[in-house]
């Protein structure tokens, strides 16, 4: 039997779901397949499309930075289910790859999420998608290493076609937000850099580890609780950590952000949220310190040849900018990134439109 799960892309609210924040996703066409079985010798085996070799190792084995890389991802949602008390066995797996790999684009959340529905299918366990979800929250974070939050997981297997998902990562609740581009005469283009990027590199859990001291520096739970004024708080920490005050101004624009864009799409328009996903890279380049020269290029190039905003989307060092451009410029815009490229002497980068999608399910 076969599972498939999309990867993401985020329209906005980006490094806002570790702090309380609210982000707003959607799913891709592009999808990771997975082929799965029942193993009886309590064994997990993998092999993918987009690596060499098989993967083989015993589920008891299965342990923080083992199995190593990009099949850590999947024996971690086996050891997160398993942790949780649920009566999983053993498991092979063939994947077959589709979303970009390091593209920003949630690979890693579309292959746990794949893997998560094949064993909730195969072994019985009947949970929500949102209990799958946290699972694969727990792989990543604990048997990979990277300390992400939960954002690309919830996207990956709550999204439906023709909306964004409006995730509250404050109390985990949802809404599916109309969001069909097309109909406005617009389209997401999705611009991938070719930058690769890992989050468990070390820049990710940082900027995340300052978001969290911001907060208890303030004396707050989470920076969700946070508004300008109170950052004021933060200039006598500022003293002994400089990136303090500006990596919390990010968080809190950002939030406030993702609230406006909201309002424009329920309100239908979407034509004007432009403005908006241009503050939030200029946050995310100048107090976030997330973009690179990469991204940050193939959002002015997009935006000087027609864009009406653009952003970098997803954890940043490198990965994809999103722009939303007319259905009459795609194709100006798309020469102009790849021009820009080519002059600044950049590897060219690939253009594609995103369709808002629908979520993770059994295919077969
Ligand atoms: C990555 C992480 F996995 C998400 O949890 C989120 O923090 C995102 O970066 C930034 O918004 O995709």
């Amino acid at each position: 039997m076969r599972w498939a799960a999309p990867g993401r892309v985020n329209l906005i609210g980006e490094h806002v779901d570790y702090a309380g924040g609210v982000c707003l996703p959607f799913a891709l066409a592009e999808r990771t397949v997975v082929e799965a079985h029942t193993r009886a010798d309590g064994r997990f085996t993998a092999r993918s499309t987009a690596e060499d070799g098989v993967v083989d190792v015993a589920l008891d084995e299965i342990a923080p930075g083992s199995p190593a890389g990009w099949a850590g991802y999947a024996a971690g949602v086996l050891w997160a289910l398993r942790a949780a008390g649920h009566a999983v066995g053993g498991l092979d797996v063939a994947v077959t790859a589709t979303v970009p790999l390091g593209a920003g684009l949630s690979s890693s959340a579309a292959l746990e999420c794949a893997v998560a529905l094949a064993v909730d299918d195969l072994y019985g366990l009947g949970l929500a998608r949102t209990e799958l979800a946290a699972a694969c929250v727990r792989a990543e974070n604990e048997i990979v290493g990277a300390a992400t939050g939960g954002m690309d997981q919830a996207a990956v297997l709550l999204a439906t076609a023709g909306h964004a998902l409006l995730l509250d990562t404050r109390d985990g609740s949802t809404r599916q937000v109309p969001f069909a581009p097309a109909d406005d005469g617009l389209a997401v283009l999705v611009i991938d850099t070719r930058v690769r990027h890992h989050l468990a590199d070390g820049r990710y859990g940082a900027r995340r580890a300052s978001v969290e001291k911001a907060a208890a520096a303030l004396g707050l739970a989470t920076l969700r609780e946070a508004t300008l004024r109170d950052l004021e708080g933060l200039r006598d920490v500022e003293r002994l950590d400089v990136d303090l005050l500006p990596r919390a101004r990010h968080v809190v624009t950002e939030i406030a952000r993702v609230a406006e864009v909201v309002a424009l799409l329920d309100d239908g328009r979407l034509r004007e949220v432009g403005p908006l996903l241009d503050a939030s890279h200029e946050s995310l380049r100048v107090d976030y310190e997330v973009s690179c020269p990469e991204l940050d290029l193939a959002c002015a190039a997009a935006r000087a040849a027609g864009a009406l905003g653009a952003r970098m989307t997803g954890g940043g060092f490198g990965g994809s900018a999103i722009a939303l451009v007319p259905l009459g410029r795609v194709d100006d815009v798309t020469r102009a990134v790849c021009d820009a490229f080519a002059a600044a002497g950049y590897g060219g980068p690939t253009v594609r439109t995103a369709e808002p999608s629908a979520g993770a399910s059994r295919v077969g």
